[in-house]
């Protein structure tokens, strides 16, 4: 039996989990991770070391209860269109139904985003036989808004490929901007009424400071890298997202869904480990952090583990930045 999850713990520590996408569904806690293979593996830029091949979903009665492993949800070989790397996914529920977004590589080696559902919150999912028409990149998470419309936020930088679609095609060889030029923006898109497609072409999405000016790409301490994760509170759109190579979550805020938002600051300060990806949610009427770091493995990027811990907002509507080892 699992133990009770303690804030700043790891959630589970028989698997490596990352990436987690926290919801609460019919009252009950799941978490969404990826699966981190225990396998050592040379880590380079191009995120080769995350190899990953299904999905386990947790789920905990509540915060004060164990958290619970529903097994294997999805795996690799059940999904026709991909080849490899099963990435940070997310799940939304709509139309009766439960919906897993998440990345692979395509037989061409090229990020797509993937569907699958199922009639229960913990799996088993089906696969949809193809990728998500015009998908690209990584790192999917849905709002499922107050008037029901979806959107779907994602893309990566670096192994993530989101510099190869700056043209609107791939391009093998593309790269990203200059350092004094806009920063790529996440890409999003609202999905049709079932789901499964896109309604719209995808837009990049603007992040600007505080004057109105788009945030550079070589201001690494707050330009967009990857993780995007949007949530609703007090009526304003919070945009957050992973700094990468600076190893930040922090975040922007917005009146509309597709931007433009204005960058606020700090949600949390370094994990151990050189990835960082987080989620948002409201339990009970308290908002939490879900995020990831290495300390299950001792600091191997490719191996690690989800935590949670309490997430405050100012009366401002600012959050407070979180230090996770204090
Ligand atoms: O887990 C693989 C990748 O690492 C995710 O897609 C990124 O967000 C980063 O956490």
């Amino acid at each position: 039996m699992n133990k009770n999850a303690m804030p700043k713990e790891p959630l589970v520590t028989h698997i490596y989990t990352a990436d987690p996408s926290a919801h609460v569904f019919d009252g009950k806690i799941y978490i969404y991770p990826s699966h981190d293979l225990d396998k050592d593996i040379e880590s380079n830029d191009n995120g080769d070391q995350y190899m990953m091949e299904d999905y386990h979903i947790l789920s905990m009665d509540s915060l004060n209860s164990p958290c619970i492993d529903n097994g294997e949800a999805l795996h690799l070989k059940d999904i026709p269109w991909a080849s490899k790397q099963l990435w940070a996914p997310d799940a939304a529920y709509k139309n009766n139904t439960y919906y897993l977004f998440f990345p692979a590589r395509d037989k061409d080696d090229i990020f797509r985003l993937g569907v699958a559902t199922s009639p229960s919150p913990a799996g088993p999912f089906t696969a949809q036989e193809e990728p998500i028409p015009g998908s690209f990149s990584i790192d999917p998470a849905v709002l499922v808004d107050d008037d029901d419309r979806a959107y779907v936020y994602f893309g990566g930088l670096w192994g993530g490929q989101l510099e190869k679609w700056r043209t609107g095609t791939y391009m093998p060889e593309a790269e990203g901007p200059a350092v004094s030029e806009p920063a790529l923006g996440p890409r999003v898109a609202e999905l049709s009424g079932d789901m499964l497609t896109f309604k719209e072409a995808p837009q990049e999405i603007s992040i600007i400071d505080e004057a109105g000016n788009p945030i550079l790409a070589g201001d690494e301490d707050r330009r967009y890298f990857e993780g995007p994760w949007v949530h609703k509170y007090n009526g304003y759109y919070y945009l957050s997202y992973s700094t990468g190579t600076t190893h930040c979550i922090v975040y922007a805020i917005s009146k509309d869904p597709k931007g433009p938002f204005t960058y606020q600051g700090k949600i949390l300060t370094p994990v151990l480990g050189w990835t960082t990806h987080h989620s948002i949610v409201e339990i009970e009427d308290k908002w939490y952090l879900f995020y990831h770091d290495c300390s299950l493995s001792k600091g191997i990027d490719n191996k690690r583990c989800v935590k949670y811990t309490e997430l405050k907002y100012n009366e401002d509507g600012t959050i407070q930045t979180i230090e996770p080892y204090k």
